[in-house]
């Protein structure tokens, strides 16, 4: 295993502690609600966005307690956004993480208000003292996750991707779509570490440099896969958007100058943290293996 890999499973497991943590059972008829929160983010996922705050945090010596609630946050805001883009009125998936998707395991309704609740716990979870001791940086938090989740970021994008069939979708067009609907919590997720650690403003610019690369590379792969994964590896529906028509990366520029694309990518990426050590070298790495992951 590389320690790339050692280091995602250290951080799958510190993610499962803490988000068990953070979503108590409660012993009234609401249970059923937190069973349905915690069936959706216990036990799966890669966890990059976690990784990129625990990550960028590690580069500013932010105390681990602050890294990884946050780390915690952008997880239960990314898991609210796959169990409402599983339900009927939006993807209509049946599997996510190689098991059957909210609204499948539990009802419709659960499903809505679990993905409610997530987003709210993220919010609640930012502005608590523990988070960090001065409150500028946790209202610092809660700003600019409140701006990559909402209408000008992945909810807007979702808008726009639900709109995609009636619109004309050029590169740029699909790019700003990637961007909205995935890149703004990446940028979130690589900005934390340096919002924790007040880090100057050239090296909070060279990291959101980088997940603007990273999480182009990320879409550009995931289309990619779309295309050529295994159903059973990657744990969720493929080909939905060649069958629903969506121009994707790869229907507009071809499977190969896609993936010279997402190769340019993830090596630029890696090069906008030349300001770092080798403190940095495993968010280099994880560039890459953006690009190279089969799930
Ligand atoms: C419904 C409010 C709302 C927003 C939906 C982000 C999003 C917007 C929907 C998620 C569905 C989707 C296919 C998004 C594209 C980005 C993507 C591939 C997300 C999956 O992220 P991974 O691969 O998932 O990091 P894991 O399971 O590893 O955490």
């Amino acid at each position: 295993m590389t320690s790339l890999n050692n280091c995602l499973s250290a951080i799958g497991v510190a993610m499962n502690e803490e988000l068990t943590r953070l979503l108590p059972i409660a012993s009234g008829p609401e249970s059923r609600l937190q069973e349905a929160m915690r069936y959706s983010t216990l036990d799966g996922g890669k966890r990059l966005r976690p990784f990129f705050v625990l990550q960028t945090a590690q580069l500013f010596n932010v105390a681990e307690q602050s890294a990884l609630r946050v780390a915690a946050a952008i997880e239960l805001v990314h898991c609210y956004s796959l169990v409402h883009d599983d339900l009927p009125a939006m993807d209509d998936d049946d599997l996510r993480r190689g098991r059957p998707t909210c609204h499948k395991a539990f009802d419709e309704a659960t499903a809505i208000l679990a993905g409610d609740a997530l987003l709210t716990k993220a919010f609640e979870v930012l502005a608590a003292p523990p988070t960090h001791s001065d409150p500028r940086v946790r209202a610092d938090l809660v700003l600019a996750l409140a701006e990559a989740a909402g209408d000008h970021g992945m909810v807007g994008g979702q808008m726009v991707d639900l709109r995609a069939a009636e619109l004309e979708m050029d590169v740029a067009a699909v790019t700003r779509l990637q961007n909205l609907k995935t890149g703004c919590l990446f940028n979130f997720s690589c900005e934390a570490g340096a919002i924790l650690g007040k880090a100057p403003a050239k090296l909070r610019q060279a990291l959101r440099a980088y997940a603007h690369d990273v999480g182009l590379a990320f879409q550009i792969a995931d289309d990619i896969l779309d295309v050529e994964g295994d159903p059973d590896q990657v744990g969720k529906g493929l080909r939905k958007d060649a069958e629903a028509g969506k121009a994707t990366f790869v229907s507009l520029l071809g499977i190969e100058r896609a993936r010279s694309q997402a190769d340019m990518l993830w090596r630029q990426a890696a090069g906008h943290l030349d300001v770092f050590d080798e403190k940095a070298d495993l968010l280099r790495e994880a560039a890459r293996f953006i690009v190279e992951r089969k799930l």
